[in-house]
């Protein structure tokens, strides 16, 4: 079956697969909406959720923490996009995180959130999430929830295929979605020279094991296709990593048509050990780039960004051994790796079969030379059959991502005939299936991309909400849904609404992240240039035109309150010190009129707005975070006199 447009036929079929499957309408949707599902979700009052799960934002550009079974919203977690609830990408300590360059992106399209591994498990140190449109690699804090470092990404053209930790997090790893000219090469040159001068670039950024620094070590440049989604190996197949690509055709004009013509296109294996070792030698090509590199301090509470201008590329084809494709049907989006890293599996989103590729095998095609061909005259194609450990059949329509639960089972989403398919690893035979509402993109089990999942839950992220909820007008919200895994038989517990689109989300036992929460800032470490210890050193200083007030919040008052001798046309920045030390008091700091946003301001930490006072007058201050009983009383004034 040819499928030209088959986002075209979603709802129609997504339906019908529905239908069919439940015997129920759409809109009812076999949810099992009975007591037992109810009580399941339940979270009591006063009672934590098991599993946190971080969903990717998607056009948002944030991530979003929600608490598993409930579905709550805790916190949505700013990273890419300016957010003026807590001012970030307003305040003047947080403006160089969105530095990139281009100069100040205060945007982007984050799609995969990736936990870190130690061991090949869940550590709940650090969650990396990739900015799509400006490549970006992003690396959140998870003791205190905050974007720590922004790594800009330079030869690639977008970057989907991106982050994947390798199993003790030594790397992330990244690859562009549309291939072009490398940066530095870029010249003008026609579209229609895709075959000559476009390229792939595989990112891998070291991560520091003590402090989680991000550093972009190699890039190896391959081959002009489009790439999706990655995963590393774990256990035996620790030193590599598994690509997909679509666009074997290379194409660069209508790819939806043209980007669809073979049978097979492939999964990318990099054998990223070999890749680390001909750095080491010296192998690699000193390359210059620009990139941004943006790194935010917990002791001085600020950011700084620093203009990289080089970084070091590999030519795959020119070293041997590094880099083997896998044939696999028809346009793959997604590879992921059993718990025990021997399985390899791939889904060709226009295929109808789940091919399952062996690691064993692929070691033994590589040892006999089982080619079906070469890429570039120089990197091998593996003999499909010789790699295959099996295929699963007839999924369904569009299987995209699968994940992997305790029990010896995986879990595939099908994107066309909207549902998840669950099936045996070990034999390959589909065991279950069940509806999602509607034509489900990723899914998440907690630890189900790791070395020992956890299982019991799966989250089903859906790309079409249709009529699901409330309406609320032309654009409706999107969503995901929670089902429980800990039977033989998928059973739909909850939906729940997302923010921005949901495209990936990791999950992880609650206590891994619990027991290392920072509940406040000590004021005692806060080195920021701004800072001030307390009230008594509270000041207002005067320097040409720069106005700095170093101020302090503490309930209930901001000091000082009444600041007289502001001029129009001065260049006035408030620093504000939260002298609390104790959990979830936040001070907040907002100027009338400011053309900003406001500050939030955690315990022990400084914030900086910046403001222009434009014209003569009286104008208020008060902090915006209800604060205590005296929370109205927190306000002050400027006297903005003539210039
Ligand atoms: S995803 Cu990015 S288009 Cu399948 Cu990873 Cu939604
Ligand atoms: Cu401080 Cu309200």
């Amino acid at each position: 079956m040819k499928i030209l447009n088959y986002k075209l036929i979603l709802p129609a079929a997504a339906f019908l697969a529905g239908s069919a499957l439940t015997g129920c309408k759409p809109g009812q949707g076999g949810a099992n909406t009975d007591a037992d599902a109810a009580k399941k979700v339940y979270v009591a009052p006063g009672k934590y959720d098991e599993v946190y799960t971080f969903m990717s934002g998607g056009f948002s550009g944030q991530v979003a923490a929600y608490g598993i079974p409930s579905g709550r919203l805790l916190k949505v977690i700013p990273v890419f996009s300016q957010n003026p609830e807590n001012g970030w990408g307003y305040s003047e300590e947080t403006k160089p995180m969105l530095n990139t360059s281009h100069g100040f992106v205060a945007w982007d399209d984050s799609h995969h959130p990736e936990l870190s591994k130690t061991n090949g498990e869940d550590d709940g140190r650090w969650l990396f999430i990739n900015g799509n449109n400006t490549p970006r690699i992003a690396r959140i804090n998870l003791s205190t929830f905050k974007t720590d470092e922004i790594l800009e990404l330079p030869n690639i053209g977008g970057n989907h295929a991106s982050p994947f930790c390798t199993e003790n997090t030594e790397y992330v790893v990244g690859n562009t979605r549309f291939s072009e000219p490398l940066d530095n090469a870029a010249g003008d040159v026609p579209i229609d020279s895709y075959k000559k001068n476009f390229k792939g670039a595989v990112s891998f950024v070291k991560v520091d094991k003590e402090s989680g620094a991000m550093k972009l070590a190699f890039q190896l440049i391959v081959p002009p296709f489009n790439y999706d989604l990655a995963h590393a190996g774990k256990g035996p197949s620790h030193d590599w990593m598994f690509f997909t690509c679509y666009n074997t055709e290379q194409a660069h004009t209508l790819l939806e048509v043209n980007a669809s013509q073979r049978d097979k296109d492939f999964v990318m294996a990099i054998n990223w050990k070999k890749a680390e070792e001909l750095i080491a030698q010296g192998k690699g090509t000193k390359t210059p780039a620009k990139y941004a590199h943006n790194v935010y301090n917990e002791k001085t509470h600020s950011a700084t960004s620093v203009m990289e201008n080089e970084t070091q590329t590999l030519d795959v084809t020119k070293f041997p051994g590094l880099v083997y494709y896998m044939p696999c049907p028809k346009s793959p989006h997604g590879v992921d790796v059993s718990p025990d890293g021997e399985s390899i599996v791939a889904s060709g989103k226009l295929a109808a079969v789940i091919p399952v590729f062996s690691y064993k095998k692929m070691l033994d095609a590589i040892d006999k030379k089982q080619y079906d061909g070469t890429i570039d005259g120089a990197l091998p194609v593996l003999k499909y059959e010789a790699v295959l450990r099996g295929e699963v059949k007839k999924p369904g329509l569009g299987p995209l991502h699968t994940e992997f639960d305790d029990k010896g089972f995986a879990y595939t989403t099908m994107f066309v005939s909207s549902e998840v398919v669950k099936w045996k690893v070990d034999n390959l035979e589909i065991i279950d299936r069940s509806p999602a509402f509607y034509s489900p993109g990723h899914l998440s089990i907690p630890g189900g991309d790791s070395k020992k999942p956890y299982g019991k839950y799966v989250i089903v992220m859906d790309k079409i909400t249709k009529d699901r909820y409330l309406p609320t007008g032309p654009e409706l919200c999107q969503a995901a849904q929670l089902f429980d895994i800990s039977g033989n038989k998928m059973k739909l517990l909850l939906d729940f609404p997302t923010i921005g689109e949901p495209h990936y989300a990791q999950s992880i036992p609650a206590e891994k992240i619990v027991k290392n929460q920072v509940k406040f800032f000590k004021l005692a470490e806060n080195t920021n240039p701004y800072a001030v210890k307390s009230e008594k050193e509270t000041k207002v200083v005067r320097n040409g035109k720069r106005v700095d007030v170093y101020m302090t919040a503490m309930r209930s008052h901001l000091a000082p309150d009444n600041i007289e001798g502001i001029k129009v046309g001065d260049e006035v920045y408030i620093h504000v010190t939260n002298l609390e030390q104790d959990w979830d008091v936040p001070h907040g700091f907002a100027i009338k009129g400011a053309n900003n946003a406001e500050l939030l301001i955690m315990p022990g930490e400084t914030t900086t707005l910046k403001w222009n006072p434009y014209q003569q007058g009286i104008v208020p201050f008060y902090c915006t975070d209800f604060c205590s009983a005296l929370h109205q009383e927190m306000q002050g004034y400027f006297r903005v006199s003539p210039a």
